[in-house]
């Protein structure tokens, strides 16, 4: 695979600051090189530069950064668009706003090639809120309400080539959902698996009902991964950490059933504070999760056809 890593030093959609050292913790962390020693292509783009901003307003005061969100949202679009159509895009992030400009892009490429566009979500909330609902303001709660085409994104954020189908997307060990999200989860009516869902299923049985589905549409697979899906005992370096998240092997066995699926086209990592983080340990489990996606294995094992 032709990797093309992008980083995007996105801080704003939260309320605090230091993700904007993601991508180079990332980089130090040696996510060049655990790729490369897989034997897969590795072009490094460097960061992405924020757009000129736009004065941009809205009607609920909670609202933090609009102008900038909104800015790193038309960027990142365009710069996953354009290594889409040359390999596979690892966005080095950067909170999880920038899944809106991220998911735009893959919205468009998965369009222009005629194909389904499916996300995997992995992360303890939905961010699903609307710019009506959000109480924190921080946007990075709202990136998937405006995947889907959720209403009040219009006119604000860039419009979307199409909407993500709900039912083509599936969201992993949730645990902090807000009572507006709740609503629309209900009401949309995508696959949710909480960590209750996985304490009582398992992440095995849980994931391939949803790759089968991927496999059966021919599907063309995204996968976003937030740092705090990881419990955080493992993965302190996140500003939003909540108890209870995946274990270790749950979410190495993630990556290792994604791989054997071979229908990953892109991966974004997100959230991760360096600041907050225990001497680059957080890190380094993002990118060791990065390379069994990619195809670190114990041992070599017939692939399971899905
Ligand atoms: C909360 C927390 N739902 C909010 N969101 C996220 O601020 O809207 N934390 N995404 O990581
Ligand atoms: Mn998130
Ligand atoms: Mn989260
Ligand atoms: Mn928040």
């Amino acid at each position: 695979t032709n990797c093309i890593l992008l980083g995007a030093p996105v801080q704003d959609g939260t309320g605090r600051l230091g993700c904007d050292m993601g991508p180079s913790a990332f980089r130090a962390a040696g996510i060049g090189e655990a790729l490369r020693s897989l034997g897969h292509g590795v072009v490094d783009r460097g960061n992405v530069a924020p757009a000129p901003l736009r004065p941009l307003s809205h009607p609920n005061p909670a609202i933090h950064a609009l102008p900038e969100i909104v800015a790193w949202t038309e960027v990142l679009s365009q710069a996953v668009y354009d290594a889409g159509t040359e390999g596979m895009p690892i966005v080095l992030g950067g909170d999880h706003s920038l899944a809106a400009g991220t998911l735009a892009g893959h919205a468009r490429l998965a369009q222009e090639r005629g194909r389904k566009l499916f996300v995997l979500w992995l992360d303890a909330h939905p961010d699903m809120h609307t710019l009506e609902t959000t109480e924190s303001g921080h946007l990075h709660g709202v990136p998937m309400a405006y995947a889907l085409g959720l209403p009040g994104f219009d006119g604000i954020f860039p419009p979307l080539a199409a909407a993500l189908s709900p039912e083509r997307v599936c969201m992993m060990g949730l645990r902090s959902v807000d009572p507006a999200e709740r609503q629309v989860l209900a009401a949309t009516g995508l696959r949710v698996h909480d960590m209750r869902a996985i304490d009582e299923n398992g992440v095995a049985a849980l994931l391939r009902g949803f790759l089968d589905e991927v496999a059966a549409q021919d599907g063309l697979l995204h996968v976003s991964l937030d740092v705090d899906f990881l419990d955080p005992d493992i993965a302190p370096g996140v500003g939003t950490t909540v108890p209870g998240g995946a274990t270790f092997r749950e979410a190495h066995l993630i990556m290792e059933m994604l791989h054997d699926s071979g229908r990953v086209a892109s991966l974004d990592l997100v959230e991760l504070n360096p600041f907050l983080d225990e001497r680059g340990r957080t890190a380094r489990l993002m990118v060791d999760l990065t390379a069994s996606l990619m195809g670190r294995s114990v041992l070599d094992r017939p692939t399971r056809s899905f």
